[in-house]
């Protein structure tokens, strides 16, 4: 596998020694925190049915998907302001390895799925699966799909008309269009009740919208929704009402958008992000005017779950290749995983990782149900937990695994560095951890859905009975004990101490039932071993750990910057 002879050549000794590179298998095969996951929360009749696609994306996922990868990193989108002859034309081309990602993605149906519904209830799961097998090996091709599945979703629940002229398109397995969401301007990313783009009424019932946004997602798509304040609404977020416009007129020309310029990101780099101004876009109201942001929540509820999966996605892949990579680097004359110190570590990442996955597929669950007629507000508070919650993970367990390559970790040609610049966007877009806070305290005001997060978690401890599992029980109960009275009665200052430990109580006791389960069912107790693992950590942060310390350490620096400045 590795050679070592050291050779003589006339320019000196060189050694021939080539490490062999480290190679992610087919993760539905061989993943079994993915597998069983799947297995225990899917009913038998419909892994089964779902299995052989989830086999093929792993295949897919091994080499096909990885090349495409490299060559849309390799070839980033570009922005044409004007052609040869000095006309504007605006043209942005990402790479085709970058659309073929995309329209791979279509043709496995990670945006038809839950439109076709073939497993009902159960499809989001399924589909969740799909996406974790996809999301690492795919120069972030599911921001596309992310929208288009929230548009789809969105325009289904608010505007029944549109849906039937949209709706197809999106969700079709060949030639499907793609929608971005442009909410973001220069005032307000986290608080778009600043947003800025006016929408004057055209003689047709249509809208003629003119603004600046700021950050666009997908901007080589074909339709968006974009949020606008109508002529005569009020200030604040009560005045924007939400619209739908096609990016090209039918001649094929912008439909009133010029291009400023793709932003330079830290990654994401084969993705178009642009800047962009509205200049008379005719666009269409969604579900008529008004209750702009409630209506392009039920975007964001499906981009939160979708930025989610991406944590333990990446995190889940990296591992595969680092445990890969551990039975193939010799040092110290043995295996890496022949090392106690680094299975230890390769293990307590795993842990993380598992308890990330348990929460994720859940919450794909519960939206699934929501989305079938089930309990809309839990899936709502599901929602921001595991994003919050994950998308952070994902940051950590992606760092740790980069490191565990040593240099190559550090080497852009090994496709390893920019799986670590992408996880960085799942913070940041679709809610940073703060606006998820608020949104959980947001949610939390209605106290019965504490109470019934409280009684979920009780419910899911008390079908914890086996023996092995004795020792982590009063771990996760203590938490539930400290957290019980902050979930009651939330405190704003409180609110990342509170969502970050209730996400957190929520995942040890997923990984409990999880790891019963699988002892039970599969006689595998990897799970056991991650619950250990993952409850000897505090699951909720002490308050002079967190928000105290942290006010009174910013009190203290900015006492200083002000006695400095009296100084000078
Ligand atoms: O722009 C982005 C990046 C673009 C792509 C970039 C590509 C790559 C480059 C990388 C760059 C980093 S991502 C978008 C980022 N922005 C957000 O995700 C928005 C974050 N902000 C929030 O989520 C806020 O919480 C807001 C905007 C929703 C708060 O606005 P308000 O107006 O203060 O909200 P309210 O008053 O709390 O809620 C208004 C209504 C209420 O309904 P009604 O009127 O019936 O009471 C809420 O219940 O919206 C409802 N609502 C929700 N419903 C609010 N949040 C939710 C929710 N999560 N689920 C259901």
């Amino acid at each position: 596998m590795c050679t070592s002879t050291a050779i003589d050549i006339e320019n000196g000794k060189m050694t021939a020694f080539i490490q062999a590179a480290p190679k992610a298998p087919n993760r539905f095969r061989t993943d079994r925190a993915l597998r069983l996951t799947l297995q225990r929360l899917l009913p038998q009749d419909v892994f089964t049915a779902a299995s052989p696609a989830l086999d093929r994306m792993g295949e897919r996922a091994t080499a096909e998907l990885p090349a495409l990868a490299d060559q849309a990193e390799a070839s980033p989108p570009r922005h044409v302001p004007f052609d040869a002859w000095g006309r504007r034309i605006d043209r942005i081309e990402p790479s085709a390895a970058y659309d073929r990602l995309v329209s791979i993605g279509q043709e496995e149906g990670l945006v038809a799925l839950p439109y076709e519904a073939p497993y009902g209830a159960h499809t989001r799961l399924v589909q969740a699966g799909l996406i974790h097998l996809f999301d690492p090996v795919t120069a972030v091709a599911s921001c596309p799909l992310t929208m288009s599945d929230g548009a789809a979703w969105l325009l289904r629940k608010h505007d029944p008309a549109l849906a039937a002229r949209y709706l197809p398109r999106l969700t079709a397995r060949k030639g499907a269009w793609t929608s971005g969401q442009w909410m973001t301007e220069k005032e307000g990313g986290s608080d778009v009740s600043r947003t800025g783009t006016v929408a004057h009424a055209a003689p047709d019932g249509g809208f003629l919208l003119s603004g600046t946004k700021y950050f666009t997602s997908a901007t080589s798509a074909d339709m968006a929704l974009a949020l606008a304040r109508p002529d005569g609404a009020p200030e604040g977020s009560a005045g924007l009402s939400l619209f739908l416009l096609e990016l090209r007129r039918p001649d094929g020309s912008w439909n009133g958008i010029q291009v400023r310029r793709l932003k330079d990101k830290m990654g994401t780099k084969a993705l178009p992000t642009a800047e962009l101004d509205l200049v008379e876009a005719l666009a269409h109201p969604v579900g008529g005017l008004g209750r702009g942001v409630a209506k392009i929540a039920s975007l964001l509820n499906i981009a939160r779950l979708w930025a989610a999966l991406a944590g333990p996605a990446s995190v889940g892949h990296l591992l595969a290749l680092a445990r890969d990579y551990a039975g193939k680097r010799e040092v110290f004359g043995r295996k890496l995983h022949d090392h106690a110190m680094h299975t230890a570590w390769l293990a307590q990442i795993a842990a993380e990782y598992e308890a990330m996955l348990g929460l994720c597929f859940e919450t794909a669950a519960a939206l699934g149900r929501a989305e079938h007629g089930g309990d809309a507000a839990w899936a709502r508070l599901l929602t921001p937990l595991t994003k919050l919650s994950c998308a952070r993970q994902g940051i950590w367990g992606s760092s740790e695994l980069i490191e565990s390559f040593g240099g190559a970790g550090y080497i852009e040609d090994t496709g390893l560095p920019r799986l670590f610049r992408n996880v960085h966007v799942h913070t940041i877009w679709e809610g940073t951890t703060n606006v998820l806070a608020h949104d959980v305290l947001r949610a939390l005001a209605d106290r019965t859905l504490g109470q019934a997060w409280i009684e979920d978690i009780e419910r899911r401890l008390a079908g914890v009975t086996h023996e092995a599992l004795a020792p982590i029980l009063p771990r996760i109960g203590g938490a539930l004990t400290k957290l019980r009275p902050l979930v009651l009665a939330p405190d704003e200052k409180e609110g990342r101490r509170i969502a970050q430990g209730m996400a957190r109580v929520t995942q040890a006791a997923i990984l409990a039932e999880s790891a019963q389960w699988r002892i039970e069912k599969a006689n595998d107790r990897s799970a056991l071993i991650a619950a250990e693992i993952m409850t000897r950590q505090p699951l909720v942060a002490e308050p002079s750990s967190d928000m105290e310390l942290a006010s009174l350490a910013y009190g203290t620096m900015a006492e200083a910057e002000a006695s400095r400045w009296a100084a000078e």
